[in-house]
C-alpha cells in the first residue's frame, strides 16, 4: 500500500491546489464575481455529473446559496464551502456512502 517516490505529501498539494484555483480565478481581488465563478466551474470541474448538479439551471442560483454574506462575491471562505460539497458528493460516488450528518 505504501506508495514511496515522488508522490509528496499529498493532502498538502491537494489544498494548494485548491487554494491556486481561487487565486488564479480570482483575479487579483481575493473575490471570485459570478462570471469568475463560472469560469472556474467551466474549467475547473470535468465530471459531467458534478457540473450538471452546480450548475443545473442558472449560475444565479449558486452564487445565491454560495454567497452566504450577500455581497454578490465568492469569498475563499465561501468557495471552500463549495469545495467540501463537491468533496462531499465525489466520495459519495467512489464508495457509494452516504452521509447522514448533512450540516
Ligand atoms: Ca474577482
Ligand atoms: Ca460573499
Amino acid at each position: 500500500m505504501a506508495q514511496k517516490g515522488k508522490a509528496g505529501p499529498r493532502l498538502e498539494n491537494a489544498v494548494k491546489e485548491i487554494i491556486q484555483i481561487f487565486v488564479d480565478h480570482a483575479n487579483g481581488d481575493g473575490k471570485l464575481s459570478k462570471e469568475e465563478l463560472k469560469n472556474l466551474f467551466d474549467k475547473e470541474i470535468e465530471c459531467a455529473e458534478a457540473k450538471a448538479k452546480i450548475c443545473a439551471g442558472d449560475c444565479d442560483k449558486i452564487m445565491r446559496l454560495m454567497d452566504k454574506n450577500r455581497n454578490k462575491e465568492i469569498e475563499f471562505k465561501e468557495y471552500l464551502r463549495a469545495v467540501a460539497f463537491i468533496a462531499k458528493g465525489c466520495y459519495q460516488k467512489k464508495t457509494g456512502r452516504d452521509q447522514e450528518d448533512d450540516d
